[in-house]
């Protein structure tokens, strides 16, 4: 059978599409997600790529009030880095440092190994709250 080559390329964009979608509903490699109470809007953002990657990475949280869309410095925010189906996590990462307007970066979130991690962090101070990005490391 003869397959053209723009055929293979729409079937593709479409098995994409619908891998985004999936992981979009089962919250995977989510970068714009809600707190668990609601209150909280979060961008989760990551360097040296846009995604967490294998090996030592920082992590950013632009945190923004979910009703106002204000910027919110004055939290406290703290991370703990779990592999979920492993029953393991990272090093302890530090409490994130406060970068204003809303911004805060957690160094040294080091992921040892490929799969599901999960960010399961815990914000303090005049709110508490919860918010668990997860994303897919390669
Ligand atoms: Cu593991």
């Amino acid at each position: 059978m003869h397959v053209s080559r723009q055929v293979l390329g729409s079937l593709f964009a479409t098995l994409a599409l619908a891998c985004s979608s999936s992981d979009a509903a089962s919250g995977v490699n989510e970068v714009d997600l809600t707190s668990d109470s609601g209150a909280l809007r979060v961008v989760v953002s990551s360097e040296p790529d846009t995604l967490p990657v294998r090996g030592l990475n920082q992590i950013y949280f632009d945190v923004r009030s979910s009703d106002s869309g204000q910027a919110l410095d004055d939290l406290e925010l703290s991370m703990t880095a779990l592999m979920p189906s492993h029953s393991h996590g990272s090093p302890d990462v530090p409490p994130a440092t406060a970068l204003g307007g809303g911004r805060y970066r957690f160094d040294n979130v080091v992921l040892s190994m490929p799969g599901l991690w999960e960010f399961r962090t815990t914000v303090t101070g005049p709110l508490e709250d919860h918010v668990t990005p997860r994303f897919e490391v390669e």
